[in-house]
Protein backbone atom coordinates (compact mmCIF):
# COMPACT_ATOMS: atom_id res chain seq x y z
CA UNK A 1 0.00 0.00 0.00
CA UNK A 2 1.26 3.22 -0.62
CA UNK A 3 1.98 6.03 1.20
CA UNK A 4 -0.17 9.00 1.77
CA UNK A 5 0.93 12.20 2.80
CA UNK A 6 -1.35 14.36 4.88
CA UNK A 7 -3.99 16.48 3.23
CA UNK A 8 -6.11 18.47 5.90
CA UNK A 9 -8.83 21.15 4.69
CA UNK A 10 -9.39 23.18 8.27
CA UNK A 11 -12.70 25.01 8.83
CA UNK A 12 -12.75 26.98 11.90
CA UNK A 13 -15.07 29.14 13.20
CA UNK A 14 -14.28 30.80 16.20
CA UNK A 15 -17.43 30.11 18.98
CA UNK A 16 -18.72 32.83 21.28
CA UNK A 17 -19.67 32.35 24.87
CA UNK A 18 -22.96 32.68 24.18
CA UNK A 19 -23.04 30.48 21.36
CA UNK A 20 -21.80 27.52 23.40
CA UNK A 21 -24.07 27.50 26.51
CA UNK A 22 -27.12 26.30 24.69
CA UNK A 23 -25.07 22.94 23.90
CA UNK A 24 -25.34 21.98 27.73
CA UNK A 25 -28.84 20.63 27.99
CA UNK A 26 -29.94 19.87 31.49
CA UNK A 27 -27.88 17.86 33.62
CA UNK A 28 -28.48 14.01 34.09
CA UNK A 29 -28.93 13.13 37.61
CA UNK A 30 -25.80 12.41 38.61
CA UNK A 31 -24.36 15.44 37.67
CA UNK A 32 -26.90 17.31 38.73
CA UNK A 33 -26.31 16.26 42.44
CA UNK A 34 -22.68 17.65 42.25
CA UNK A 35 -23.96 21.04 40.13
CA UNK A 36 -22.62 23.45 43.10
CA UNK A 37 -18.84 21.61 42.64
CA UNK A 38 -18.84 22.14 38.79
CA UNK A 39 -16.08 23.87 37.45
CA UNK A 40 -17.61 26.36 35.38
CA UNK A 41 -15.22 25.93 32.74
CA UNK A 42 -16.38 22.49 31.89
CA UNK A 43 -19.92 24.06 30.63
CA UNK A 44 -18.44 25.86 28.25
CA UNK A 45 -15.62 24.58 26.89
CA UNK A 46 -15.33 24.65 23.01
CA UNK A 47 -15.70 21.61 20.41
CA UNK A 48 -12.92 21.43 18.20
CA UNK A 49 -13.19 18.96 15.63
CA UNK A 50 -9.72 16.60 14.58
CA UNK A 51 -10.11 14.96 12.23
CA UNK A 52 -6.89 12.44 11.97
CA UNK A 53 -6.41 9.56 9.17
CA UNK A 54 -3.92 6.70 10.03
CA UNK A 55 -2.53 3.94 8.02
CA UNK A 56 -4.05 2.26 10.97
CA UNK A 57 -7.68 4.03 10.49
CA UNK A 58 -8.16 6.66 12.36
CA UNK A 59 -10.02 9.80 12.58
CA UNK A 60 -9.56 12.65 15.10
CA UNK A 61 -12.18 15.32 15.50
CA UNK A 62 -11.36 17.71 18.17
CA UNK A 63 -14.87 18.99 18.33
CA UNK A 64 -13.56 22.54 18.24
CA UNK A 65 -11.00 20.56 16.24
CA UNK A 66 -11.46 17.56 14.42
CA UNK A 67 -8.92 15.34 13.39
CA UNK A 68 -8.88 12.57 11.40
CA UNK A 69 -6.84 9.73 10.54
CA UNK A 70 -7.50 6.58 8.45
CA UNK A 71 -5.39 3.75 7.08
CA UNK A 72 -3.89 3.85 3.65
CA UNK A 73 -4.05 0.23 3.73
CA UNK A 74 -7.20 0.01 5.87
CA UNK A 75 -7.56 -2.40 8.69
CA UNK A 76 -4.73 -3.95 9.81
CA UNK A 77 -5.34 -7.60 9.70
CA UNK A 78 -4.85 -9.57 6.53
CA UNK A 79 -8.04 -11.48 7.66
CA UNK A 80 -10.01 -8.09 7.55
CA UNK A 81 -10.79 -6.68 4.43
CA UNK A 82 -9.78 -3.07 3.81
CA UNK A 83 -12.47 -0.24 3.93
CA UNK A 84 -12.47 0.65 7.15
CA UNK A 85 -10.15 4.24 5.99
CA UNK A 86 -13.27 5.51 4.47
CA UNK A 87 -15.10 5.87 7.16
CA UNK A 88 -13.78 9.30 7.73
CA UNK A 89 -14.52 10.91 4.70
CA UNK A 90 -18.07 9.19 4.45
CA UNK A 91 -18.64 10.95 7.90
CA UNK A 92 -17.57 13.91 6.58
CA UNK A 93 -19.64 13.65 3.21
CA UNK A 94 -22.86 13.00 5.24
CA UNK A 95 -22.00 17.04 6.59
CA UNK A 96 -20.88 16.23 10.24
CA UNK A 97 -19.21 19.62 10.39
CA UNK A 98 -21.98 22.14 9.21
CA UNK A 99 -24.18 19.86 11.46
CA UNK A 100 -21.58 20.72 14.78
CA UNK A 101 -21.34 24.29 13.72
CA UNK A 102 -25.46 24.46 13.17
CA UNK A 103 -25.58 23.60 16.62
CA UNK A 104 -23.31 25.82 17.97
CA UNK A 105 -19.83 24.32 18.05
CA UNK A 106 -17.04 25.75 16.74
CA UNK A 107 -14.99 23.06 14.22
CA UNK A 108 -11.73 22.99 13.15
CA UNK A 109 -11.21 20.14 10.77
CA UNK A 110 -7.56 18.78 11.13
CA UNK A 111 -7.73 16.57 7.92
CA UNK A 112 -6.82 12.84 7.52
CA UNK A 113 -3.61 11.96 9.00
CA UNK A 114 -2.07 9.63 6.70
CA UNK A 115 0.88 7.33 7.99
CA UNK A 116 3.19 5.78 5.53
CA UNK A 117 3.34 2.48 5.85
CA UNK A 118 6.78 0.65 6.98
CA UNK A 119 8.77 -2.25 5.15
CA UNK A 120 9.14 -5.06 6.33
CA UNK A 121 6.44 -4.59 9.21
CA UNK A 122 6.89 -8.18 10.03
CA UNK A 123 4.66 -10.17 13.05
CA UNK A 124 5.62 -9.59 16.24
CA UNK A 125 4.35 -12.62 18.19
CA UNK A 126 1.29 -12.68 16.89
CA UNK A 127 0.97 -8.82 16.85
CA UNK A 128 0.33 -7.79 13.18
CA UNK A 129 1.87 -4.66 12.07
CA UNK A 130 3.19 -3.43 14.90
CA UNK A 131 5.70 -0.91 13.37
CA UNK A 132 3.02 0.76 11.25
CA UNK A 133 0.48 1.36 14.08
CA UNK A 134 3.26 1.65 16.45
CA UNK A 135 4.62 4.64 14.95
CA UNK A 136 1.10 5.99 13.47
CA UNK A 137 -0.24 6.03 16.82
CA UNK A 138 2.74 7.88 18.39
CA UNK A 139 1.94 10.59 15.90
CA UNK A 140 -1.78 9.89 17.00
CA UNK A 141 -0.79 11.15 20.58
CA UNK A 142 1.07 13.78 19.89
CA UNK A 143 -1.74 15.69 17.67
CA UNK A 144 -4.66 14.70 20.48
CA UNK A 145 -2.08 15.88 23.40
CA UNK A 146 -1.67 19.81 20.96
CA UNK A 147 -5.18 19.55 20.13
CA UNK A 148 -5.64 18.96 24.37
CA UNK A 149 -3.43 21.90 25.34
CA UNK A 150 -4.65 24.08 22.90
CA UNK A 151 -8.19 23.87 24.56
CA UNK A 152 -9.97 21.80 21.98
CA UNK A 153 -11.97 18.50 22.31
CA UNK A 154 -11.05 16.36 20.08
CA UNK A 155 -13.04 14.20 17.47
CA UNK A 156 -11.21 11.35 16.11
CA UNK A 157 -12.78 9.61 13.42
CA UNK A 158 -11.64 5.80 12.19
CA UNK A 159 -10.61 4.27 11.57
CA UNK A 160 -10.22 1.13 13.40
CA UNK A 161 -10.19 0.93 17.31
CA UNK A 162 -6.96 0.63 17.27
CA UNK A 163 -6.32 4.57 17.13
CA UNK A 164 -7.69 4.85 21.05
CA UNK A 165 -3.82 3.77 21.83
CA UNK A 166 -2.83 7.28 20.51
CA UNK A 167 -5.65 9.22 21.20
CA UNK A 168 -5.93 8.09 24.93
CA UNK A 169 -2.59 8.52 25.50
CA UNK A 170 -2.51 11.92 24.51
CA UNK A 171 -5.52 12.72 26.06
CA UNK A 172 -4.21 11.61 29.79
CA UNK A 173 -1.02 12.69 28.66
CA UNK A 174 -2.65 16.44 28.59
CA UNK A 175 -5.21 15.48 31.33
CA UNK A 176 -1.97 14.68 33.91
CA UNK A 177 -2.87 10.87 33.47
CA UNK A 178 -6.54 11.29 35.39
CA UNK A 179 -8.67 10.13 32.97
CA UNK A 180 -12.10 8.31 32.63
CA UNK A 181 -12.63 6.01 29.80
CA UNK A 182 -16.33 4.93 28.83
CA UNK A 183 -15.82 2.47 25.87
CA UNK A 184 -18.98 1.58 23.85
CA UNK A 185 -18.63 -1.56 21.76
CA UNK A 186 -20.12 -4.99 21.35
CA UNK A 187 -15.89 -5.62 22.56
CA UNK A 188 -13.97 -5.26 24.95
CA UNK A 189 -10.84 -4.63 22.90
CA UNK A 190 -8.50 -5.61 25.77
CA UNK A 191 -6.81 -9.06 24.75
CA UNK A 192 -3.14 -8.65 25.07
CA UNK A 193 -0.65 -9.60 22.59
CA UNK A 194 -0.13 -12.93 24.06
CA UNK A 195 -3.95 -13.90 24.41
CA UNK A 196 -5.04 -12.20 21.06
CA UNK A 197 -6.48 -15.02 18.89
CA UNK A 198 -6.30 -12.60 15.65
CA UNK A 199 -2.90 -10.57 16.13
CA UNK A 200 -5.71 -7.33 15.26
CA UNK A 201 -4.49 -4.31 17.29
CA UNK A 202 -8.22 -3.47 17.25
CA UNK A 203 -8.57 -6.25 19.60
CA UNK A 204 -5.95 -4.94 21.98
CA UNK A 205 -5.62 -1.32 22.28
CA UNK A 206 -7.31 -1.14 25.72
CA UNK A 207 -4.63 -3.40 26.93
CA UNK A 208 -1.74 -1.52 26.40
CA UNK A 209 -3.37 1.29 28.13
CA UNK A 210 -4.56 -0.12 31.03
CA UNK A 211 -1.72 0.30 34.65
CA UNK A 212 -2.75 -3.02 36.00
CA UNK A 213 -1.64 -4.85 32.49
CA UNK A 214 1.27 -3.52 32.28
CA UNK A 215 3.43 -6.35 33.36
CA UNK A 216 1.59 -8.59 31.18
CA UNK A 217 3.00 -6.75 27.64
CA UNK A 218 5.60 -7.90 26.10
CA UNK A 219 8.07 -5.65 24.20
CA UNK A 220 6.98 -4.64 20.73
CA UNK A 221 8.71 -2.65 18.03
CA UNK A 222 7.77 0.78 17.91
CA UNK A 223 5.49 0.74 21.12
CA UNK A 224 8.17 1.20 23.61
CA UNK A 225 6.86 4.99 23.99
CA UNK A 226 3.46 3.87 25.19
CA UNK A 227 3.23 3.90 28.73
CA UNK A 228 -0.16 3.17 30.99
CA UNK A 229 -2.04 5.87 31.44
CA UNK A 230 -6.01 4.44 32.68
CA UNK A 231 -6.44 2.96 35.85
CA UNK A 232 -8.88 -0.12 35.86
CA UNK A 233 -10.96 1.93 38.17
CA UNK A 234 -11.65 4.69 36.00
CA UNK A 235 -13.36 2.28 32.90
CA UNK A 236 -16.70 1.66 31.91
CA UNK A 237 -17.59 -0.63 29.12
CA UNK A 238 -21.53 -0.36 27.95
CA UNK A 239 -22.47 -2.92 25.22
CA UNK A 240 -20.41 -5.73 25.20
CA UNK A 241 -21.68 -9.16 23.67
CA UNK A 242 -18.59 -10.39 21.78
CA UNK A 243 -15.91 -11.30 24.77
CA UNK A 244 -13.08 -13.72 24.05
CA UNK A 245 -12.61 -15.41 27.81
CA UNK A 246 -9.53 -14.09 27.90
CA UNK A 247 -11.06 -10.84 28.05
CA UNK A 248 -13.42 -12.25 30.42
CA UNK A 249 -10.78 -13.13 32.51
CA UNK A 250 -9.29 -9.58 32.73
CA UNK A 251 -11.80 -7.75 33.27
CA UNK A 252 -13.37 -9.47 36.27
CA UNK A 253 -9.40 -9.70 37.56
CA UNK A 254 -9.20 -6.01 37.42
CA UNK A 255 -12.96 -5.22 38.60
CA UNK A 256 -13.79 -3.39 35.42
CA UNK A 257 -17.21 -2.00 35.87
CA UNK A 258 -19.07 -3.62 32.44
CA UNK A 259 -22.75 -2.99 31.47
CA UNK A 260 -22.53 -5.52 28.81
CA UNK A 261 -26.04 -6.12 26.72
CA UNK A 262 -27.31 -8.69 29.63
CA UNK A 263 -27.22 -5.62 31.82
CA UNK A 264 -28.50 -2.58 29.63
CA UNK A 265 -31.41 -5.38 29.16
CA UNK A 266 -31.94 -6.12 32.62
CA UNK A 267 -31.23 -2.20 33.76
CA UNK A 268 -32.57 -0.40 31.09
CA UNK A 269 -30.39 2.15 29.49
CA UNK A 270 -31.17 4.70 31.82
CA UNK A 271 -30.01 3.10 34.72
CA UNK A 272 -27.21 1.80 32.81
CA UNK A 273 -26.13 5.50 32.57
CA UNK A 274 -27.10 6.95 35.82
CA UNK A 275 -24.79 4.25 37.73
CA UNK A 276 -21.93 5.10 34.99
CA UNK A 277 -21.65 8.51 36.18
CA UNK A 278 -22.74 7.74 40.00
CA UNK A 279 -19.49 5.17 39.62
CA UNK A 280 -17.13 7.36 37.67
CA UNK A 281 -18.01 10.45 39.85
CA UNK A 282 -17.80 8.62 42.92
CA UNK A 283 -14.13 9.74 43.28
CA UNK A 284 -13.27 12.71 41.26
CA UNK A 285 -14.68 14.22 38.31
CA UNK A 286 -12.10 13.43 35.50
CA UNK A 287 -12.23 14.38 32.47
CA UNK A 288 -14.16 11.62 30.51
CA UNK A 289 -12.82 9.75 27.17
CA UNK A 290 -15.54 8.18 24.77
CA UNK A 291 -14.60 5.84 22.94
CA UNK A 292 -17.12 4.89 20.66
CA UNK A 293 -17.56 1.80 18.59
CA UNK A 294 -20.06 2.02 15.43
CA UNK A 295 -20.28 -2.19 15.90
CA UNK A 296 -21.77 -1.65 19.48
CA UNK A 297 -25.13 -0.43 17.56
CA UNK A 298 -26.84 -3.45 16.30
CA UNK A 299 -25.97 -4.24 12.79
CA UNK A 300 -29.78 -4.34 11.88
CA UNK A 301 -29.19 -0.60 11.88
CA UNK A 302 -25.33 -0.04 11.83
CA UNK A 303 -24.41 -3.14 9.45
CA UNK A 304 -21.61 -1.20 7.48
CA UNK A 305 -19.07 -2.82 9.69
CA UNK A 306 -16.09 -4.80 10.46
CA UNK A 307 -16.89 -7.09 13.23
CA UNK A 308 -20.74 -7.14 13.27
CA UNK A 309 -22.32 -8.89 16.21
CA UNK A 310 -26.08 -9.06 16.81
CA UNK A 311 -28.39 -8.42 19.31
CA UNK A 312 -26.72 -4.82 20.35
CA UNK A 313 -27.64 -1.41 21.64
CA UNK A 314 -30.66 0.38 19.89
CA UNK A 315 -30.63 3.87 18.11
CA UNK A 316 -32.26 5.30 21.25
CA UNK A 317 -30.49 3.45 23.35
CA UNK A 318 -27.13 4.56 21.55
CA UNK A 319 -28.08 8.11 21.28
CA UNK A 320 -29.27 8.42 24.91
CA UNK A 321 -25.50 7.11 25.81
CA UNK A 322 -24.35 10.14 23.75
CA UNK A 323 -26.89 12.65 25.25
CA UNK A 324 -26.35 11.71 28.76
CA UNK A 325 -22.23 11.77 28.65
CA UNK A 326 -22.74 15.29 27.24
CA UNK A 327 -24.85 16.35 30.07
CA UNK A 328 -22.08 15.61 32.37
CA UNK A 329 -19.67 18.65 31.06
CA UNK A 330 -16.95 16.55 31.04
CA UNK A 331 -16.29 14.82 27.88
CA UNK A 332 -13.21 15.82 26.94
CA UNK A 333 -12.62 13.79 23.62
CA UNK A 334 -14.50 11.12 21.32
CA UNK A 335 -13.00 8.32 19.40
CA UNK A 336 -15.86 6.77 16.27
CA UNK A 337 -14.16 4.28 14.93
CA UNK A 338 -14.67 1.42 12.59
CA UNK A 339 -17.70 2.78 9.73
CA UNK A 340 -16.65 0.61 7.37
CA UNK A 341 -18.51 1.56 3.83
CA UNK A 342 -16.82 -1.53 1.95
CA UNK A 343 -18.81 -3.69 4.30
CA UNK A 344 -22.32 -2.83 3.50
CA UNK A 345 -23.84 -4.60 0.75
CA UNK A 346 -26.22 -2.04 -0.13
CA UNK A 347 -25.85 1.64 0.23
CA UNK A 348 -28.20 2.23 2.45
CA UNK A 349 -26.73 0.10 4.69
CA UNK A 350 -23.59 2.51 4.41
CA UNK A 351 -25.91 5.56 4.67
CA UNK A 352 -27.73 3.93 7.61
CA UNK A 353 -24.30 3.02 9.69
CA UNK A 354 -23.09 7.14 8.86
CA UNK A 355 -26.05 8.58 9.57
CA UNK A 356 -26.31 7.08 13.26
CA UNK A 357 -22.11 7.81 13.30
CA UNK A 358 -23.06 11.55 12.30
CA UNK A 359 -26.45 11.22 15.15
CA UNK A 360 -23.98 9.67 17.58
CA UNK A 361 -21.20 12.83 17.36
CA UNK A 362 -24.15 15.28 17.54
CA UNK A 363 -25.07 13.87 20.80
CA UNK A 364 -22.11 14.36 22.12
CA UNK A 365 -21.53 17.71 21.27
CA UNK A 366 -25.34 19.38 22.70
CA UNK A 367 -28.08 17.57 20.18
CA UNK A 368 -30.63 17.15 22.16
CA UNK A 369 -33.97 14.96 20.61
CA UNK A 370 -36.10 17.36 22.99
CA UNK A 371 -34.81 20.10 20.71
CA UNK A 372 -32.62 22.90 21.36
CA UNK A 373 -32.26 26.85 21.33
CA UNK A 374 -29.67 29.38 21.74
CA UNK A 375 -29.44 30.66 24.75
CA UNK A 376 -29.72 33.92 23.63
CA UNK A 377 -32.94 33.38 21.46
CA UNK A 378 -35.88 35.92 21.63
CA UNK A 379 -39.07 35.57 19.95
CA UNK A 380 -39.48 38.35 17.42
CA UNK A 381 -42.04 41.12 18.30
CA UNK A 382 -45.37 41.74 16.24
MN1 LIG B 1 -13.85 -1.77 19.20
Amino acid sequence: MGARGCTATHVLSLLRREQREWLLAPHSTAARRDDEQREPDTATTTITILIIILSIPILLIIVNFIITAWGSSGRLSPKDRGGVEDGPDRIRSAGLVGRLQAQGCGVKDYGNLRFDDVADDAPAGRVMRPRAVGSASRTLAHAVFTAKTDGHTPVMLGGDHSLAIGSIHGHAAAAGGALSVVWVDAHADINTPLTTPTGNVHGQAMSYLVRELHSKIPALPHFSWIKPCVSAKDIVYIGLRDVDPEEHYILKHLGIKVFSMTEVDGLGIARVMEETCDYLFSDAKKPIHLSYDIDAIDPLLAPATGTPVVGGLTYREGIYITEQICQTGLLSAVDLVEVNPKQGTTEAQVLSTVQIAVDVLLGCFGRRRGGNHPAGYRLPEP
